[in-house]
This record gives structure tokens, C-alpha cells and sequence, in this order.
């Protein structure tokens, strides 16, 4: 998501971003790129023309072209123009507090991800410390309410199904007397998706949500539509009326585009994003951070975020003064490795990391090796991985025998180990001090890959 976008701002900013000076020229060539760039992303062209006019308007202000840094200045009006776009402060659901029954409807069109996101929604909010319920009221789908209870058990969170129930507002009534029953705070209530917008479709939801009387009426839609899932949006906030979208298949090779023109086409703010098939594959929607990422600045915010749901903050605190000293051992590496693996796919991850975003492919990870490199870990003893001085030629040759690879990888491994203790060693004090951040961010990059 972004990646090209992402490029091509950053391109443009590059231009002008150190410049003592700018002039007016330099502005338009700079929005004329950016303009392309958000185009290309697929993004609504009225939102275009908004953005295009409003950032020139700005960026050829007096205090722009004569501020102490223009460049920077310039960058700053583009970022703040991009968090507006994106819908401004971040939109928390509307629900009643914790003790009282808040009734949340997922709507959206058939195959947008629906079911998927109401599981998904259930596990955040369970892990916010809700007591969520979801409601199968998708009776047309044969295997519907079965996906759904699938669901609802790997995430430990029950599901209400009244099987071969005809009516889905009744089906709802039942769920709401479970959800009661049993002290669930929050009912998530699956519905039944059209392939269009269609009379009957609008109908049900009318009535399931007179029944519901629904603090939250989410739209899912599939990102990978584009401007559709604007138009989408519009549609359905016109017929029932909307408080928040999710958009799904935010992991997909889309251009982005719904995501920046959908608050000011249908006026509907961005909730959360799905990210993937996996019941933790959600993020809140952060304005502040996409704007962050789109320009390059990364968001590290999300990546600490994501990582603190595996490591501990103990533990975090721990290795960041690991780093600093140089005490990190391979003991700590082996560690690092497995939680990597826990955390699911690295190039999402790394994506976060600031200057990184568009520089690593798959490809690039699945060279790292990481199997390989576990395996030969393992194979160490604890001694050995406490103090990699002590492994001498022969210890090598165990070591990879044990792990089925050769004296050479083995090698190779500690080597790279004592060139990445070096460079961590750097990049902790870095994340101290906000200026060798920046520095960072500019060329580090290069530094990083090249240790590989
Ligand atoms: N990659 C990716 N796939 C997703 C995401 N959300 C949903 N999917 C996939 O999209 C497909 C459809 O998802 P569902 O949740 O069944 O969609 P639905 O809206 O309930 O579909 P209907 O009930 O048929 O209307 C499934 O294969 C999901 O795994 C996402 O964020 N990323
Ligand atoms: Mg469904």
C-alpha cells in the first residue's frame, strides 16, 4: 500500500526539502510531482485539485519563502495537508462505556470482508478488555455463520447462530437476549452481503438497524476497488447512514487511493484497516502515521506498538541498553529471531522502520535466511552464545554439523553478528537523539543494507 506513491513524493521532496531558498517555481514543480503522484494513486481527482490548490496557496505564503528553513517548512504543509486528507485526528468507535451493551453492525458489499472484520474488530476489542460477542446474521450464505463460529473460537470470543433462521432481524433479537445473558458488552453483528447495492439488501439492514439502534454502523470495503470504495461509501451513507469505514486488503498491491480521497468524497471518517487474512491483521486508522509513512518518515509509533504485544516493555528496555553497550549477545539474537517470527511478516514490519519504507522486498528478507540462521543459533551452546570469542575452529565445525550447514555459514554468521552489535550499537544512541535520527533516515539506509 502507498509504495509508489510513497516513492514519488519522496522524490519531489527530495528536491526541495534542503533547499536554503526556495521560489515560487520550485513550489509548482514540487506540487505538479506530487499531484501526478497522487493521481497515479488512484486518488479522486476533485481531492486532487483540493489538495493541489490549497498547498500552493500555503506553500507560497510569505512566511514559507522567507522562513528560516523553507524546505522543511514546505514539507511540513505537505504533511499537514496529507494527515486533513487522510481525515484529520484519528476516530475512536463511539461506544458506550464497559458496562453497558453496545451494539456495532458491519455492513458492506459481498466478499468486501465482512466476516472477516467482524472477527477481527471482536479480538481488538477483547484485547482492549471488552467483552465482545459477534451475531452470524448473514442467513443467505450457506456456510456463513460456520465461518463465522470458526472465527469466534480461534480468537476465544462466542458466536450467537441460529441455524436455518430465515430472518435475519429476528436472528439479531436472539443475540441481543445472549449478549444480555451473559454480560457481553459488545454485540458485533455480521450481515449479509449483495453483490450490488440492491432494494432487498438495503431493506434488511434498514430493519436490523431500526432494531438495533446500532451506536456503530461500519462499512467494510475492499480497498483493492479503489475510487468504487468511495462511491461505495457515499452510497451507503445516503441510504442508511454510516459512521465509520474499515477498508480491507490494505496489505494488497493497491494504489491507496480510497484511502485518501474517502473523508472528503462521502465525509466518512477511516476507522481501521484490515491487513491481512489473520484475525490480528487490524490497525486503527492513524492519519498522523500514514501521512508520516507516505513521506517517509516512517512510523515508528506503530512498529513499537507492534512489537510491544511480543516483547515486553521489560524486556524492550533491556535490549535497548543491551544495544547501547554492546553487551548484545547471540543468546539475545536467538531471541530476537523468534519473536521476529511471532510478530508475522517482516517486511510489514520493517516498512515502519523510518527511511525504510519501499527499500526491502520479500525477496530481501527470504535471503536473510532466517530458518538457517535460527537453526545454526541452536546449535550453539549456551555458553557459546553468551560469548561468541569462545567459538574456535572446532566448536565451528560442531556447531555445523549440528546444524546442517557448513564451517564457512557458521563463520559468516559471527561475522555478520559483531558487524550488526556495531551498527545497533549506533542506531540505539540514534534513537536518543532526534538529530542523528534524521541523519538516519537520509543516508543510514544505505549503511543498513549494506551490513547485510
Ligand atoms: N489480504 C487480505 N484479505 C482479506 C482481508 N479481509 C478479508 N480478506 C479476505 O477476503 C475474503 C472475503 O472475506 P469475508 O470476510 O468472507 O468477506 P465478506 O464480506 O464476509 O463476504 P460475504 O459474506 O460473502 O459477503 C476472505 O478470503 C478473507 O480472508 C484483508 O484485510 N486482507
Ligand atoms: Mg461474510
Amino acid at each position: 500500500m502507498f509504495d509508489k506513491l510513497t516513492q514519488k513524493v519522496q522524490d519531489a521532496l527530495r528536491t526541495i526539502s534542503g533547499r536554503a531558498a526556495i521560489s515560487e517555481k520550485n513550489i509548482e514543480d514540487a506540487v505538479d510531482a506530487i499531484k501526478m503522484a497522487l493521481l497515479e494513486a488512484d486518488v479522486n481527482l476533485r481531492v486532487v485539485r483540493r489538495f493541489v490548490n490549497s498547498t500552493i496557496e500555503e506553500a507560497k505564503g510569505e512566511n514559507v519563502l522567507r522562513s528560516v528553513n523553507p524546505g522543511q517548512m514546505f514539507v511540513k504543509i505537505v504533511h499537514d495537508k496529507l494527515v486533513s486528507f487522510l481525515g484529520g485526528e484519528k476516530q475512536d468507535l463511539a461506544l458506550k462505556g464497559p458496562d453497558t451493551l453496545s451494539v456495532i453492525l458491519m455492513l458492506g458489499l459481498q466478499g468486501s470482508g465482512k466476516t472477516t472484520s467482524s472477527a477481527k474488530l471482536a479480538l481488538f476489542l477483547k484485547k482492549a478488555g471488552r467483552r465482545p460477542l459477534l451475531a452470524a446474521c448473514d442467513l443467505v450464505r450457506p456456510a456463513a455463520a460456520e465461518q463465522l463460529s470458526i472465527l469466534g473460537e480461534q480468537i476465544g470470543v462466542p458466536v450467537y447462530r441460529e441455524d436455518g433462521a430465515k430472518d435475519a432481524v429476528a436472528v439479531y433479537r436472539g443475540a441481543l437476549s445472549a449478549a444480555k445473558k451473559s454480560l457481553a458488552d459488545v454485540l458485533i453483528v455480521d450481515t449479509t452481503g449483495r453483490l450490488q447495492i440492491d432494494e432487498v439488501m438495503m431493506g434488511e439492514l434498514q430493519r436490523l438497524k431500526a432494531a438495533a439502534k446500532p451506536d456503530e454502523l461500519l462499512l467494510v470495503a475492499d480497498a483493492m476497488t479503489g475510487q468504487s470504495a468511495v462511491d461505495i461509501a457515499k452510497t451507503f451513507d445516503e441510504k442508511i447512514g454510516l459512521s465509520g469505514v474499515i477498508l480491507t486488503k490494505f496489505d494488497s498491491d493497491t494504489r491507496g487511493g480510497a484511502a485518501l480521497s474517502l473523508k472528503t468524497i462521502s465525509g466518512k471518517a477511516l476507522k481501521f484497516t484490515g491487513t491481512g487474512e489473520k484475525p490480528e491483521d487490524f490497525e486503527v486508522f492513524r492519519p498522523e502515521r500514514i501521512a508520516g509513512r507516505i513521506l517517509g518518515m516512517g512510523d515508528v509509533v506503530s512498529l513499537v506498538e507492534k512489537a510491544q504485544e511480543v516483547i515486553d516493555q521489560k524486556e524492550a528496555e533491556a535490549l535497548q541498553k543491551k544495544m547501547e553497550k554492546e553487551n548484545f549477545t547471540l543468546e539475545d539474537w536467538l531471541a530476537q529471531l523468534r519473536s521476529v517470527k511471532k510478530m508475522g511478516s517482516l517486511q510489514k514490519m520493517i516498512e515502519m522502520i523510518p527511511g525504510m519504507a519501499g527499500q526491502v522486498s520479500e525477496e530481501d528478507i527470504d535471503r536473510e535466511n532466517f530458518s538457517g540462521q535460527e537453526a545454526i543459533l541452536s546449535s550453539m551452546t549456551r555458553k557459546e552464545r553468551a560469548n561468541h570469542l569462545i567459538i574456535g575452529p572446532s566448536r565451528r565445525g560442531r556447531i555445523a554439523r549440528g546444524s546442517g550447514t557448513s564451517v564457512a555459514e557458521v563463520a559468516r554468521l559471527i561475522k555478520k553478528f559483531e558487524k550488526m552489535r556495531t551498527m545497533m550499537k549506533k542506531m540505539a544512541k540514534m534513537g536518543r537523539n532526534p538529530a542523528a535520527m534524521q541523519q538516519m533516515m537520509s543516508g543510514g539506509m544505505e549503511g543498513m543494507r549494506r551490513f547485510r
